[in-house]
């Protein structure tokens, strides 16, 4: 037997998700051939992963591939990839917040930035969405504060704080032009500050918007609610028929029960997210500072300017938002920046199932 062929990688937690990090040049550069490589590594198509890394949850089966950059206002480029559970499909069509934290971390280890003397900043093109981010965190062996770890909902204990700012001026807010729509018969607010969300007051799906995630989906009748709302929203925002697309989310609002600006179930669109997305949360706190949307008269909000604490299942992620006026008459962010960890769990060699292998029937299709 022929030992397999092993591709370089590193498994970090970035925020409260976890994923496979890759040098672009350590992968196939055509993309059939990347992303079956990718589900053979994630171990998907099959609800457990348990013939790879993936970790059996949309969150915990992500991949991030990292370049040099192309655009001269960054250093690195940052490509994310959803890697489907129980379906064989990889999927670049959102961006992930939460793996972004790990990417100046990696891109310094890999040798691709040159470290700072006390923090080390990188810029990063997000290639999925062309847009912008700086990742600043503590140079490791550097003379940052060592006690300035960072302490995140949603993860036990502390780690290096990564400072994530995204400048001004992208897209518009409101996808649709509008502060408000009615879709299948709710009063929705469409918005995207880096991922495209329907807000929908909890109320109006007859729950309270603090329930725990599995009971949320394990309701079957919010399910299919949520499931025609987005399909009708997805086209209403110009993203077309999005019934196998990861986007748009949807997050479910209701007044702050533990002194935050709101309350929030988010869809990633099938699970329900067990926090929220770093671009989710962005989202909502654009939409919370939008006059006249749906989510204003139910939050709690502080001055323009000011951090906004987004509540979610396991905590909060506390997040800057401000906005401004375009030329359109119409919102725009200012500018949006949170504070995240991220971790290297190991650092080697990963050895995809054989190519020969059978694919498993996957158990069900569209995105989860
Ligand atoms: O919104 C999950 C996550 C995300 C995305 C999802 C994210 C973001 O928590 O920026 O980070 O919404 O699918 O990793």
């Amino acid at each position: 037997m022929t030992a397999p062929a092993g591709v370089r990688c590193t498994l970090m937690r970035g925020g409260t998700s976890k994923g496979a990090y890759f040098l672009a040049s350590d992968l196939p550069a055509e993309r059939a051939a990347r992303d079956d490589l990718l589900l053979r590594i994630m171990g998907s198509p099959d609800p457990r992963q348990i013939d790879g890394i993936g970790g059996a949850h949309p969150l915990t089966s992500k991949v991030a591939v990292v370049a040099p950059a192309t655009d001269p206002a960054a250093d690195v480029d940052y490509l994310f990839l959803q890697v489907g559970v129980d379906s064989p499909e990889v999927s670049h069509g959102q961006n992930c917040g939460n793996l972004l934290a790990g990417v100046g971390p990696f891109a310094l280890a890999r040798g691709l930035v040159a470290a700072g003397p006390r923090e080390t900043a990188v810029r990063i093109r997000m290639v999925n969405t062309g847009d912008l981010a700086t990742a600043t965190f503590p140079t490791p062996g550097g003379h940052a504060d060592p006690t300035g770890d960072a302490e995140i909902s949603g993860v036990p204990g502390t780690a290096a704080p990564v400072v994530i700012a995204f400048p001004p001026g992208r897209g518009p807010l409101l996808p649709t032009g509008r502060v408000r729509d009615t879709v299948t018969g709710l009063d929705v607010t469409c918005v995207d500050n880096g991922m495209p969300t329907v807000l929908v007051p909890a109320a109006a799906l007859d729950v309270t918007g603090d329930e725990d995630p599995q009971e949320l989906e394990a309701n079957t009748e919010l399910a299919e609610r949520l499931r025609e709302l987005r399909i009708a929203a997805g086209e209403l925002m110009g993203l077309g028929d999005v019934s196998a697309a990861t986007v748009p989310k949807l997050t479910l609002l209701a007044p702050p029960r533990r002194g935050g600006a709101v309350t929030t179930r988010t869809f990633i669109p099938v699970r329900c997210h067990t926090a929220i997305g770093v671009l989710g949360a962005a989202s909502v706190a654009a939409g919370l500072r939008i006059e006249g949307g749906v989510a204003a008269p139910l939050a709690r909000r502080p001055a323009d300017g000011d951090r906004l604490r987004i509540e979610h299942p396991t905590g909060y992620t506390d997040i800057e938002s401000s906005l401004t006026t375009g030329p359109d008459g119409l919102p725009r962010a200012r500018r949006t920046a949170v504070l995240r960890t991220a971790r290297t769990l190991f650092d080697g060699t990963v050895f995809p199932r054989p190519a020969a292998s059978p694919l498993p029937t996957p158990s069900s299709g569209g995105p989860r």
